[in-house]
């Protein structure tokens, strides 16, 4: 029985869901930072986790970090909270970098300043957008922890300066700070904007007769997807290491949109999907990630991680859900 606190910053995203499941399973008391006044979010999670305690708190104001650290205390604290659709931050690439970039600062601080900073393990949550997918050049092989860094995007630049202070508290300070690149992981908690829940729920509403077509962007890049919910049980094995370290989580493959697109329109008897796709500009980014490839080896072999659910069972799993969740509304 643990009798370990855990603070989860970005607790209403998908990932802070899937954390919030594997912490409790494993006992863990928890705790987790929502942000802005009357934010809808906070009955949702009060509701479907009331063994969580909300603190009301912003990762651009420091001293609300300062607080939330005095009133919980934790021996562990997973900062998922950024501003994290790619698109978005080349519209507000400057509270981009506050939050996503500055806002990781803060909290390193609090934590540096908190009089605990021996006591706690922090988990800094990188991303596959640093590499870029310019310097793709081991095919096959694909970018582990050694591989140049090249950000396309503001949020892509702004978690690159996250990374590097978080490793830079380590080094200087001794913070048991560890970094997970996480390349894209997906499922039914995954925000409508991104593209793979965008498409499954689509699907299920063309399927349900509720919705004629899906507009999307450039549908050749291709992703390294896999499922959160293993994801996160990768993120608590970076903070259950003697030595803090610094690991790739990805599943080794990678499919373009095109594949996600042709996987879930077959799960409701489409074989031709493209009379359902349009494309609108709205949706191209100024610079985009061709191919995103990671290499997981480090962490299958120091932290015995592994990824469980393969490319077609995620894209299965993300249609059915939608289905049933859109078949329950009106
Ligand atoms: P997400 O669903 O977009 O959730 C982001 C969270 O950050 C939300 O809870 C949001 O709160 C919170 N947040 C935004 N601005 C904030 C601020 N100023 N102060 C405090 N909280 C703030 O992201 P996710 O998919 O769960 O990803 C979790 C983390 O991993 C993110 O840092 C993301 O950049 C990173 N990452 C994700 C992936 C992926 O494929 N999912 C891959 C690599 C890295 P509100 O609900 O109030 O907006
Ligand atoms: O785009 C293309 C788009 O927004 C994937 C975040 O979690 O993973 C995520 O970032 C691809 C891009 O994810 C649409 O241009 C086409 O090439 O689903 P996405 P992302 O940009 O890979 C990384 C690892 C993170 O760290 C981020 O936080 O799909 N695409 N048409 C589209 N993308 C969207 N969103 N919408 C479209 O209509």
């Amino acid at each position: 029985m643990s009798n370990r606190i855990a603070l989860i910053t970005g607790i209403t995203g998908q990932d802070g869901g899937h954390l919030i499941e594997l912490l409790h399973s494993k006992k863990y008391k928890i705790y987790g930072i929502i942000r802005g006044q009357q934010n809808p979010k906070k009955q949702l999670i009060e509701k479907e986790f009331p063994c969580v305690e909300l603190i009301e708190a912003d990762l651009i104001d420091q001293s609300s970090l300062i607080r939330a650290l005095e009133l919980s205390k934790p021996d562990e604290v997973y900062n998922l909270a950024a501003i994290s659709h790619v698109g978005y931050s080349f519209k507000n690439p400057e509270l981009t970098g506050q939050v996503t970039g500055l806002g990781v600062l803060n909290l390193l601080e609090a934590i540096r300043l908190s009089g605990r900073k021996d006591k706690i393990r922090f988990y800094q949550a990188s991303t596959s957008e640093m590499f870029g997918g310019l310097n793709y050049n081991r095919p096959g092989e694909g970018y582990d922890e050694n591989a140049l860094f090249h950000p396309r995007s503001p949020y892509g630049v702004a978690k690159l300066y996250a990374h590097w202070i978080t490793k830079n508290y380590r080094e200087s300070y001794g913070i048991h700070a560890s970094c997970g690149i996480l390349f894209n992981h997906e499922g039914p908690r995954r925000g409508l904007e991104f593209v793979t829940r965008k498409i499954s729920n689509a699907v299920a509403r063309i399927h349900l007769g509720k919705q004629e077509y899906i507009e999307l962007g450039n549908l050749d890049p291709k992703r390294d997807w896999g499922y959160a919910g293993d994801y996160v049980e990768g993120m608590w094995l970076m903070l259950q290491q003697d030595k803090p370290d610094d690991y790739v989580l990805a599943t080794g493959e990678t499919h373009s949109i095109k594949d996600f697109l042709e996987l879930a329109f077959k799960e409701v008897g489409v074989n031709d999907w493209k009379p359902y796709v349009k494309q609108n500009k709205a949706f191209l980014r100024p610079a985009e990630v061709d191919l995103l490839l990671g290499n997981p080896a480090k962490a299958e072999k120091v932290l015995g991680w592994k990824r469980k659910v393969d490319f077609p069972s995620l894209v299965k799993m993300m249609v059915k859900h939608d289905i049933n969740l859109e078949s329950k509304k009106n």
